[in-house]
């Protein structure tokens, strides 16, 4: 199949962006305190960062995790529905470890299996969950699968059927202990269900609930301590707003922070840092893209809007952040640790972001991933790999130091 063809099929649907105004980039001070900076030897300027591939194979693969049980082992979801299984020692597995394809609609681009996350017991639960697009109608599901059983458990779900654009998919424990999960906004171009703003929708939002408990026959319980369990008319679940698409966000294991990466519509991509105790943020979508207001219409003169802390312009090929990790490994953890690593889907350059310790943060490009990188994700030990959608490989990520 032609490259091309193949990129301009993504680069329409997955990053819905289109590069109309030039700016020139730039690292955007901080509007909250950030978490503290880590010390670690290499200034962001004098990193690089480097891939070696170790697999190959892969049908769309959009998420890497470790199920930390001390096998060694690393999950691969592949938006098609399957979850592959690879180690160092034996590479990829020919089976998968579970099928989702018949439960998944993955036939829009933005659509299909779109994120996983082991239980932090998994070694004695074998509880996975995953976020995927549901297959009888489209609407954005958050489900608990027993692997030892191959039972699912549909524990959320959201309409999602209009468009098929913008299904965030992203899930994650934090250091709190509770599941994380993001959802768009609905999809099609300027927030048309002007959900970004609402509480009353799960559209926008990343969500964070207790999943180790069941409240009402649920499946699981609303943490006390979310932003808006006593605001009349607000979905509980919700913890932070203001989101367009939230492809991948991660937890920094040393300070429970959150990085988002938030793709941008037409001008600018955006990478949002909150503390564990900015719960309630409100990120500004869609009364505001990145710094810039977007639509008046949807701004209100007594919102606190929580400031990206990194952006960059949809010029020279950019087209959607992927939102990385802070790197947190043994291996590298003199020259990249604490270095939050994060790259454009489309011009596959790299950049690394380091909290200052004075509220800012230093920024540098790192260098280049191979094409289409779709996801970073951490081994056992904190070690970097990384997924890219066509044609489906799997890389091992090293630094240097310049
Ligand atoms: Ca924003």
């Amino acid at each position: 199949m032609p490259r091309g063809k193949r990129t301009t099929r993504l680069l329409l649907a997955l990053a819905l962006t289109t590069a109309v105004a030039p700016a020139s980039w730039a690292a955007e001070a901080p509007s909250a305190g950030g978490a503290a900076a880590a010390p670690a030897a290499a200034p962001p300027a004098d990193l690089t960062v480097t891939t070696t591939q170790v697999a190959s194979g892969l049908r769309r693969p959009i998420a890497v995790v470790s199920p930390q049980d001390g096998t060694g082992r690393l999950f691969i979801a592949e938006k098609t529905g399957a979850v592959r299984v690879y180690h160092p020692d034996t590479g990829l597995a020919a089976g998968p470890l579970l099928d989702l394809t018949s439960r998944v609609n993955a036939n829009d681009n933005e659509r299909g299996l779109l994120g996983i996350a082991p239980a932090p017991d998994f070694r004695r639960s074998q509880l996975l969950y995953a976020a995927y697009t549901r297959a009888s109608d489209n609407a954005v599901t958050l489900a608990r699968i027993d692997v030892r059983r191959g039972t699912v458990r549909e524990l959320i779900t959201q309409e999602h059927s209009e468009y098929s654009n913008h299904n965030g998919g992203q899930v994650a424990f934090g250091k709190d202990g509770h599941l994380y999960w993001s959802i768009g906004d609905g999809g099609g171009s300027g927030d048309p269900f002007r959900t970004g703003q609402r509480l009353d929708t799960l559209l926008g939002k990343i969500l964070r609930v207790d999943v180790s408990r069941s409240c009402d026959g649920a499946g699981y319980c609303v943490p006390e301590d979310n932003p808006f369990v006593d605001t009349p008319g607000a979905r509980p679940e919700i913890w932070v707003s203001g989101l367009r698409n939230a492809w991948k966000f991660s937890f920094d294991e040393a300070d429970g922070s959150l990085w988002i990466g938030d793709v941008g519509q037409g001008r600018t991509e955006e990478v949002n840092h909150l503390t564990p105790a900015q719960g309630g943020a409100n990120l500004g979508w869609s009364c505001k893209e990145a710094l810039d207001v977007l639509n008046e219409d949807q701004c209100d003169p007594d919102a606190d809007y929580t400031d990206p802390v990194f952006t960059y312009p949809l010029t020279g090929g950019n087209c959607a952040v992927i939102g990385g990790r802070v790197y947190r490994g043994k291996e590298y953890a003199d020259l990249a640790g604490g270095t939050y690593v994060v790259n454009d889907f489309c011009t596959s350059r790299v950049w690394g972001l380091r909290p200052d310790g004075s509220g800012g943060y230093d920024s540098a490009v790192l260098g280049s991933f191979p094409t289409q990188v779709t996801a970073i994700g951490t081994d056992e030990n904190g070690e970097f790999y990384a997924v890219n959608d066509l044609p489906g490989q799997f890389f091992k990520v090293s630094f240097a130091a310049e």
